[in-house]
């Protein structure tokens, strides 16, 4: 059963945060929605509100002072937080090493590894203390292999990836659920942010099917769906035209 539950979803505003939101809206699942753009926020947060409850949080995942201030802000409906999806995140360009630009790498390791820290230590506590949780972290494909100009984005996903083991070994006294969902290729604006608007940003997703956000998020609601005693403790998909992170089968 999940429509008693209470979800955390970070990086709400687009893609697969957006689509995760939504697809929990269907099963009755309270929202906190997170992400910096307002109007989004409001946008659906008024389109879901039909559904579900909803509440947004604006903040930025790199500024750890807003972090906690807005979890501690939660009205008393919202703050028993069953599920928590560290989704916010993306790549800041895609250079060979010697020519990667600093802001660019310090957006990544802020942004997807600290900040995915920083709000999962603000609602971790009550998780421990009620001795329940499920924790979905989004990796990627990126976090199990390297490709060529990867590299910091790379690291930054290999650091997700042993932060959420580490979460799984201990947490495990607690019985709370770490997840960790690892992507391929998937149709968001994940590529507009790499290359900064740049037009090469239309060609990632052309000449195959990319995965969809939604087909992440119908993933996520499948893990926390399970039985209490089954944990999908660490997922790897790929669109089928996909077999890893250089080799593709496009028809251009
Ligand atoms: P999008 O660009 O569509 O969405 C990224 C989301 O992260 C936005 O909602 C954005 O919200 C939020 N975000 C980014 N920076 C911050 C910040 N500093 N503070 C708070 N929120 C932030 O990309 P995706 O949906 O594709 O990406 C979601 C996750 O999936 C990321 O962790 C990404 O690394 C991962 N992933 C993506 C893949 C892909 O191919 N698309 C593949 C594998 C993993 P806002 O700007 O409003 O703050
Ligand atoms: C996003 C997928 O291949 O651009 O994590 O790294 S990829």
């Amino acid at each position: 059963m999940t429509n008693n539950k209470t979800a955390l979803i970070t990086g709400a505003t687009s893609g697969i945060g957006r689509a995760t939101a939504h697809e929990f809206a269907k099963h009755g699942i309270k929202l906190i929605l997170c992400g910096r753009r307002q109007e989004r926020l409001d946008t659906i947060q008024s389109a879901l509100s039909k559904q579900t409850d909803v509440i947004t949080l604006n903040f930025d995942v790199r500024d750890k002072t807003e972090v906690f201030k807005a979890i501690e802000s939660l009205p008393l409906s919202f703050k028993h937080i069953d599920i928590l999806i560290n989704n916010a995140g993306n790549a800041h360009g895609l250079e060979p090493i010697q020519e990667g630009n600093l802001d660019d790498w310090d957006a990544m390791m802020d942004i997807n590894v600290k900040g995915l820290l920083y709000v999962s230590k603000a609602v971790i506590p009550q998780m421990t203390e009620r001795q329940s949780g499920h924790i979905i972290n989004i990796g990627s494909s990126a976090g199990r292999e390297v490709y060529p100009k990867g590299n910091v984005y790379c690291a930054s996903k290999h650091a997700v990836a042993a932060i959420t083991d580490g979460m799984r070994i201990d947490l495990n006294p607690y019985d709370i659920k770490v997840s960790s969902i690892n992507p391929g290729l998937v149709e968001t604006e994940f590529s507009q942010v790499r290359f900064k608007g740049d037009a090469i940003a239309d060609n990632v997703y052309k000449g195959y099917k990319a995965l969809q956000p939604e087909d992440i998020a119908d993933i996520i609601y499948f893990a926390i769906t399970r039985p209490k005693h089954v944990n999908i403790a660490d997922l790897l998909v790929f669109p089928s035209a996909q077999a890893n992170s250089v080799t593709v089968k496009k028809n251009l």
